[in-house]
């Protein structure tokens, strides 16, 4: 391993300042605030924190409507509070990356107050425009609750601007090379600050015609752009993460990785094999999730998955047929308000499994066990619940609980000028807080904590080839990572009820079944693993 890829055995966290720790105490968290958690998360054990958001904006889409690219939201700080953190975090051994919005900006951002001004504005082709009425679009729209259709048209010129997601969110045009010059030199100016990366938002929301949304507009080669990215990068920070959240099938998102070469995208979320760990959890039965497993993609060794189990949006089952997602709502869900996209949930893992502590173990203990690099949530570790009070994906977006005094000690502010809809601090029951997790030995926190251990010692995870093992218990997914002359085996059981499963792993052609058959031991501690003679095993699973 090359600290040059230091991003393919991450253990990566996704906050937000604004709902993570009030520093100044003025209800709204900031990066003073965030400073002052560095440690928290350094004492999980992650290494690479993700940033949601932190731009100037009207905030109408949780900061992904932002207003300068060089700015930093005045309610969290300023970009000397920003470098402060990075220098904190990288003190620590963390890396930050920053979610980077590139297929729009905000309407009121003064490019589009320029482009929207006149025909011939100077701005005017930083934005897509048609001139004639737009046909229906209602199937392409993302957010069905707010929109019908992806163009608006604009009063000033007549004309229609294209925006795939809200209103106010209106497309910047890919096409426009300096338009591409802008989002390079942003990037430039964050990576000189000491950013290591980016997540790059709605990918091909930006790259691809949307069935006719973009039909009008010129547009470039995504690979022409994404490896034009990666060598602007490269010559910047030659280790720097691109992060794409690319919600394509595999075989398009083998091609944002950039195919064979690797050389676009070094990391992607594997959204197909998170929906089928739902599938597999409502069913009970790990096929679904073997089976999406068996067919990602072969990407260079340069690139990584990123495994996840929830994230600051709504869960969207697209990826799964009707029927399959109708299990998964029958199981866990649907939210009867949902409003944003209609067709998921927006619950975090706790309150879909019940509370149940086994089986919301075995999903993280899966989550780190997943070939790949892992992307938490923040709350995550403390098995947070939801506030289905607040409006839409909001509600898997409450303060994080810090402890059990007023607001969960997320902010000393009165209750009326706190940032999000808060139930004094708490959306689950009172004890779930981070001081409170920490102190139980037997706490999910602890239980995360150790799963983080694991697999930053176990480059097999992070680096290695992935095998399924053949077995004979469907519920149960087996598998084993091998890299560098060792191997690991992991044992996932999907039930709620325990199975029991029999393998031989030496026959599979395992080199280290002892190694494998320990690792399975301790990670999941309490089960007996009977090692036979010859290489077998046998165990009983909760
Ligand atoms: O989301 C883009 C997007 O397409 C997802 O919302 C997707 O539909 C969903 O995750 C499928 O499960 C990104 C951000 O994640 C989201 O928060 C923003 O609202 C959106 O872009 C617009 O910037």
């Amino acid at each position: 391993q090359t600290s040059d890829l230091w991003w393919k055995n991450a253990v990566i966290y996704c906050l937000d300042p604004e709902t993570f720790f009030d520093g100044d105490g003025d209800g709204t968290g900031d990066f003073g605030g965030l400073i002052q958690r560095v440690d928290y998360l350094a004492a999980l054990g992650v290494t690479c924190i993700w940033l949601m958001p932190f731009y100037p904006t009207p905030d109408k889409d949780d900061g992904y409507d932002v207003t300068d690219l060089y700015g930093v939201d005045r309610r969290l700080g300023n970009l000397g509070d920003v470098v402060e953190f990075i220098r904190t975090a990288k003190d620590r051994g963390m890396r930050v990356i920053a979610d980077f919005v590139l297929n729009h900006t905000s309407d009121k951002h003064p490019w589009f107050v320029q482009a929207r001004k006149s025909v011939d504005n100077p701005f005017r082709d930083y934005y897509v425009w048609r001139k004639d009425p737009p046909p229906d679009t209602s199937e392409q729209v993302v957010f069905p609750g707010e929109e019908t259709s992806i163009w608006t048209r604009d009063k000033a010129t007549g004309e229609w601007y294209l925006h795939m997601f809200a209103k106010h969110q209106p497309d910047l045009n890919v096409a426009n090379p300096l338009v591409r010059d802008e989002i390079a030199k942003s990037m430039g100016f964050w990576l000189q600050l000491g950013l290591d990366g980016f997540r790059l938002d709605a990918v091909p929301f930006f790259l691809e015609l949307q069935g006719t949304s973009k039909e009008d507009a010129a547009q470039v080669d995504p690979h022409d752009y994404l490896s034009a990215l990666r060598s602007f990068l490269n010559r910047r920070n030659g280790s720097g993460l691109l992060l794409g959240e690319v919600n394509l099938p595999y075989k398009d998102q083998l091609k944002y990785f950039g195919g064979a070469a690797g050389n676009e995208l070094n990391m992607q979320f594997d959204f197909l094999s998170m929906q089928n760990i739902y599938l597999s959890l409502a069913r009970e039965d790990a096929r679904p999730l073997e089976k999406s497993l068996s067919s990602r993609p072969k990407i260079h060794p340069d690139n990584q998955w990123a495994v996840f189990v929830r994230n600051h949006d709504e869960l969207t089952l697209d990826k799964l047929s009707d029927a399959e997602r109708e299990e998964v709502f029958a199981a866990f869900g649907p939210e009867e308000d949902m409003q944003m996209y209609g067709r998921g949930l927006r619950r975090r893992l706790p309150t879909m499994l019940n509370g149940d502590p086994a089986r919301i173990r075995m999903v993280y203990s899966l989550m780190f066990a997943l070939p790949g690099t892992p992307v938490l949530f923040y709350g995550e570790e403390i098995g947070m619940g939801e506030d289905l009070s607040a409006k839409g994906r909001s509600a898997v977006r409450s303060p994080m609980q810090w402890n059990d005094t007023r607001n969960g000690g997320f902010s000393t502010a009165p209750a009326e000028d706190l940032v999000a809809h808060v139930v004094d601090g708490y959306f689950g029951p009172k004890n779930i807080n981070a001081a409170a997790a920490k102190r139980d030995p037997e706490s999910l926190w602890n239980f995360i904590a150790t799963l983080i251990q694991r697999y930053r010692e176990s480059p097999e995870l992070g680096w290695g080839d992935f095998e399924l093992i053949k077995h004979d218990a469907a519920k149960v997914l087996l598998h084993r990572c091998s890299w560098d002359g060792s191997t690991v085996v992991l044992a996932h059981n999907f039930g709620a009820e325990p199975a029991s499963v029999a393998a031989n792993v030496a026959s599979a052609g395992d080199a280290q079944t002892g190694f494998g058959g320990a690792y399975l031991r301790d990670l999941l501690a309490g089960h007996d693993i009977e090692l036979a003679d010859d290489g077998g095993f046998e165990l009983e699973l909760d």
